[in-house]
């Protein structure tokens, strides 16, 4: 049937297909989480309501999109790995991004009075979506290592930051100043020596982000296919002990 005189407009619609077999880097970010952190309370440097509320919306997205394999979350980001060989909406760009940008987004409003029974929502949040492709393991492994990377380096700073304010009665102005030119090695010697705290002892959830992988249960198959589950770790995934743990996830 013929379209009418309008249809035409469709073909100013441009595809937005994907590279095949190349893996996929969704990642969203809270969109002026500054303020958003500020104006809801949330406690610095490490807020651990604000961060397992981030795990859910993220579990939920693995529960609901299976070709995510591996996540990982710091702050108000999150990254999502899909396989190499992923189909989701024939690999079109701003499907993806919009559609799992807004089920995280409304998952993070959904489940917020979970977390935070007692501070009723402001206003609504927002999350920026993106992805990045990737041809290859390394360049994959490289992008986590990136990722966690900034973790530690953010989490140290902001510990031996507030740690100055909190506990050593300084303001933020004089608190920039002390830490400005240390190198990592003068933060664990200034939360040492100054408040006793030993920051390798820090609860890994701050120190090393949230990792989310798709473990295959063994000895478990369903249907003849071997079942998996999600298991939320705090562990490190720079070094080679984990990919050679999880490795399947880049090979599926
Ligand atoms: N107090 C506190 N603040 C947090 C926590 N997690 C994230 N934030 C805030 O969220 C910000 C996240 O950093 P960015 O994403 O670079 O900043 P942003 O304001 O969200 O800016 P855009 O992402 O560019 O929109 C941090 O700088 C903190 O201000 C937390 O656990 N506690
Ligand atoms: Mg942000």
């Amino acid at each position: 049937m013929a379209g009418s005189k309008f249809a035409y407009v469709r073909k100013f619609e441009l595809p937005d297909v994907l590279l095949p077999s190349t893996f996929m880097v969704f990642r969203l970010d809270g969109h002026s989480f500054h303020r958003f952190s500020d104006e809801h309370g949330f406690v610095k440097p490490n807020d651990l309501r604000a961060l397992q509320l981030m795990d859910h919306a993220a579990k939920s997205l693995m529960e609901e999109y299976k070709d995510i394999g591996l996540a990982f979350g710091e702050s108000d980001e999150y990254s999502f790995l899909l396989r190499k060989s992923t189909a989701l909406y024939n690999r079109r760009q701003a499907k993806i991004v919009s559609t799992l940008t807004s089920l995280f987004t409304s998952c993070y409003v959904f489940h917020w009075p979970r977390y935070f029974p007692d501070v009723p929502l402001r206003y609504p949040p927002s999350f920026d979506g993106r992805i990045v492709l990737y041809p290859s393991e390394q360049e994959v492994r490289d992008y986590f290592a990136w990722r966690q990377a900034d973790t530690h380096i953010n989490n140290l700073y902001n510990t031996a930051f507030w740690a100055l304010i909190q506990q050593g009665g300084l303001t933020t102005t004089d608190a920039h100043a002390v830490l400005r030119g240390t190198v990592s090695k003068d933060k664990h010697e200034i939360l040492f020596s100054r408040f006793g705290v030993n920051y390798d002892k820090l609860d890994p959830r701050y120190r090393k982000g949230s990792v989310f992988v798709r473990a295959e249960v063994p000895s478990y198959k369903k249907k003849g296919k071997v079942a998996t589950q999600l298991e939320l770790l705090h562990c490190d995934i720079i070094r080679d002990d984990f990919w050679e743990k999880y490795g399947h996830i880049l090979r599926e």
